[in-house]
């Protein structure tokens, strides 16, 4: 065990458990990325209720929400972690291990900083239906993010984490990468939305989702979910797509900001940090 308070023995575990050659494209780390954000992503600012706070995943009310599917592959990745850890919140080595498989993937550093409980606050329990529904439009995608507070260039600064991992059709329905190469963390998913041509296609369960074919009318694997589209086809939206395709550096600063700025949401810490 390690001593309370070592946070960086506790981020060398994480980066230990990032391989894993007989899950997915052989990492733990998207599917780590995606607990993070979806550990914090129930927040709503006007009510103050939801957030990372509580880690209320570990139950059947948040945990078994549909849009969670699958993300019990991620907390079982961490549960050695914490056991070498026991000091550590559920709510702060969620959000640290998103942080440090970003980095290890190859992105930016992310400001992160410990102090979430998992003390369950009643008051503060989030009800299902606040996670983004993939298969709708822009107006969507900025109601789900205004309502944590992230403006228009937050918001795709963000979607550019979509680098990472890959939809399973057992869990959203939606089925591909986006990227050829989905454990490196790039700005490639703004140069394939702005650069490719898409097209819209309906899988066997019916879900529609867009795929990209090339010349020969071959389809690839990669894919977008309609509420990527939509930031290529939105006036405001298309401006920051268009400019962190071409800017990789402006890309990686605005996402570890937004990203630091998710992990935060309904957090407060006193004034030494407590
Ligand atoms: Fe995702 N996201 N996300 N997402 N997401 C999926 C997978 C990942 C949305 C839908 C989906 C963000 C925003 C949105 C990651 C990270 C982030 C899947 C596939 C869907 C459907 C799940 C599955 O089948 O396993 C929608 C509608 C969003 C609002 C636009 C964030 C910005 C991009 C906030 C974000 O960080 C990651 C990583 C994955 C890959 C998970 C994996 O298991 O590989």
């Amino acid at each position: 065990m390690s001593k309370p308070g070592n946070y960086e023995a506790v981020r060398k575990d994480i980066v230990k458990l990032l391989h894993q050659p007989e899950y997915d494209d052989g990492s733990a780390g998207p599917v780590l990325v995606r607990l993070a954000w979806h550990s914090a992503g129930t927040y709503d600012a006007e009510t103050d209720t939801g957030g990372s706070n509580g880690a209320g995943m570990r139950y059947e009310r948040e945990g078994g929400d549909p849009a969670n599917a699958g993300l019990q592959h991620a907390r079982v990745f961490l549960e050695p972690v914490k056991a070498a850890h026991p000091w550590i919140t559920y709510a702060d080595l969620w959000t640290l291990a998103g942080c440090v498989a970003v980095r290890e993937m190859g992105g930016p550093e992310i400001r992160w900083l410990p102090g979430r409980t998992d003390y369950v606050d009643d008051s503060k329990l989030p009800p299902r239906g606040r996670l983004p529904d993939g298969s709708k439009a822009a107006d969507h995608v900025r109601a789900v993010f205004y309502r944590m507070g992230f403006n228009d260039q937050e918001i795709v600064a963000l979607c550019g984490a979509h680098n990472l991992g890959r939809c399973h059709s057992d869990r959203s329905g939606f089925d591909g990468p986006w990227v050829n190469n989905p454990t490196r963390f790039s700005n490639q998913y703004f140069r394939l939305l702005a650069g490719l041509e898409w097209k819209l296609v309906t899988l066997p369960n019916g879900v529609k989702q867009w795929v990209y074919e090339d010349e020969d009318g071959i389809s690839e694997r990669l894919m977008m979910l309609p509420t990527d589209i939509a930031l290529r086809d939105d006036p405001v939206f298309c401006e920051w797509v268009d400019s962190y395709a071409e800017d990789k550096e402006l890309f990686f600063e605005d996402f570890a900001k937004a990203f630091a700025k998710l992990m935060e949401l309904g957090i407060r810490r006193d004034a030494r940090g407590g």
